[in-house]
C-alpha cells in the first residue's frame, strides 16, 4: 500500500493527472486511487479535481506523505509522532525484510547515541533512520556513516547553518566561529547486520536538532533554531538530507572525498579516546572505510573507532 501511495504522490507531484490514467499507471483500480486521494486528503493534502485531472494544492507540514511528496530519492516514509526509537523502529522493519526504508519521528522516548549512550530527542527535531540493503561487505558500512554526515551538514549549510562534520559522525558549528563553534547539531548512528562478506541489512540514523530551544538539550549542544532564530521547514530540510544521502551513497569511491570537503577534523590537533587508548597528533587524511589517519609524535596511527575532540592550536 505504501508503495501505491509512493507512487501516486509521485504522478502527482509531476502535475495534474486524470483518476483512469493514474489507475492505468500504477496498476491499480480506479477506486482504489480515489480510495488512496481520499486518504491523503484525510493525511492533510489539499487536492482538487479539475479538467486536467487531480491537481495539489496544499502540503500539510510534516508527515508520511508530506515528506514522500517530491522526493526526489526512493524512500517510503513511515512516520510516528512519538516513537523509542527511529533505529529500534528501523531495525524491527529490516528484520522483517523491508528496504527504502525511512523512520521518521517528531518525537523520540529513547533515543540512543553510540557505546549506548542516551540521545535527546523532544518533539520538534529531525530523527530519521533508514532501511537499507546495500550490496557490500560488511567492512564498506562506515562509508554510508560519512555519507549520511556529508548529507547532513550539506542539508544543514542549505538552511543557514555553517555546520561542518567532526570526525566521524558529528555534526557540529564550524570552528571559525569563535562564539559558537564545536556545538553539536548533530548525531548519526548506523547498525548493521550481515556476515563478513555481505550486509544483510544496514540501518543509519540521523538526529537533527532542528526547531528545538537550547534549553531543552544537553550542554554543549546546539539546534538549528537557535542558531538561526527562527524554525526551519522540517519537510524540505529532511527531503534535502534523503536526497543528498542517497546521491552521496549511491558513488561510494566518491563518499570520502565529499566528506573531506566538509569536515573540520582535517588539519586540527586532536585527542582521540580510542578503545586501545588516547590518541594526540594533527589529523591528516580520513582513510577507506572511515578511519582517521593522526600524525603523531610517534608517526602516523590510523584510528578506525573513539570519540574524537578537536584541541586548540599549541
Ligand atoms: C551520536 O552518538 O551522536 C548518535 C546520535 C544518533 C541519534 C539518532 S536520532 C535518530 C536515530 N534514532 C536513535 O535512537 N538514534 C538515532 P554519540 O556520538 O555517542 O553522542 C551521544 C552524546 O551526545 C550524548 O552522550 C550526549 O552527551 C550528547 N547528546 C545527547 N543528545 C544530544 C542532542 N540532541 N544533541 C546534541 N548532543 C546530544
Amino acid at each position: 500500500m505504501t508503495d501505491t501511495r509512493r507512487a501516486l504522490l509521485d504522478a502527482l507531484a509531476a502535475g495534474p493527472v486524470a483518476g483512469p490514467s493514474l489507475a492505468d499507471r500504477l496498476g491499480v483500480s480506479r477506486a482504489a486511487v480515489w480510495k488512496q486521494v481520499d486518504a491523503l486528503r484525510e493525511a492533510g493534502f489539499g487536492i482538487d479535481s479539475g479538467p486536467d485531472g487531480y491537481v495539489v494544492t496544499d502540503v500539510p507540514a510534516y508527515n508520511a506523505p508530506a515528506v514522500e511528496f517530491g522526493l526526489d530519492a526512493p524512500y517510503t516514509v513511515e512516520y510516528h509522532g512519538s516513537v523509542g526509537s527511529t533505529n529500534d523502529r528501523a531495525r524491527e522493519l529490516a528484520g522483517d525484510g523491508a528496504e527504502n526504508v525511512a523512520v521518521v519521528a517528531d518525537e523520540q522516548t529513547g533515543g540512543r547515541g553510540r557505546l549506548r549512550r542516551a540521545w535527546s530527542a523532544p518533539a520538534g527535531g529531525v530523527w530519521v533512520s533508514l532501511v537499507l540493503r546495500p550490496d557490500c561487505p560488511a567492512a564498506h558500512a562506515p562509508l554510508y556513516t560519512l555519507a549520511a554526515a556529508v548529507a547532513t551538514t550539506r542539508a544543514c549549510r542549505e538552511a543557514g547553518v555553517d555546520a561542518s562534520i567532526k570526525w566521524p559522525n558529528d555534526v557540529l558549528i564550524s570552528d571559525a566561529d569563535e562564539d559558537r563553534g564545536g556545538r553539536k547539531l548533530a548525531g548519526i548512528l548506523t547498525e548493521m547486520e550481515g556476515e563478513a562478506d555481505r550486509v544483510s541489512w544496514l540501518v543509519v540514523g540521523v538526529g537533527v536538532n532542528a526547531n528545538i530551544d537550547a534549553d531543552a538539550l544537553p550542554e554543549g549542544a546546539t539546534s538549528l533554531r537557535a542558531e538561526l532564530g527562527r524554525d526551519v521547514d522540517r519537510r524540505a530540510f529532511v527531503q534535502r538530507l534523503l536526497e543528498t544521502f542517497h546521491e552521496v551513497s549511491a558513488d561510494r569511491e566518491r563518499v570520502l572525498d565529499a566528506w573531506r570537503e566538509h569536515a573540520a577534523t582535517l588539519g586540527q590537533r586532536v585527542r582521540v579516546d580510542t578503545p586501545g587508548g588516547v590518541v594526540e597528533g594533527t589529523a591528516v587524511d580520513v582513510r577507506s572505510p572511515g578511519a582517521l589517519v593522526v600524525d603523531t609524535d610517534d608517526g602516523e596511527v590510523v584510528v578506525h573507532a573513539g570519540d574524537c575532540e578537536h584541541l586548540r592550536p599549541a
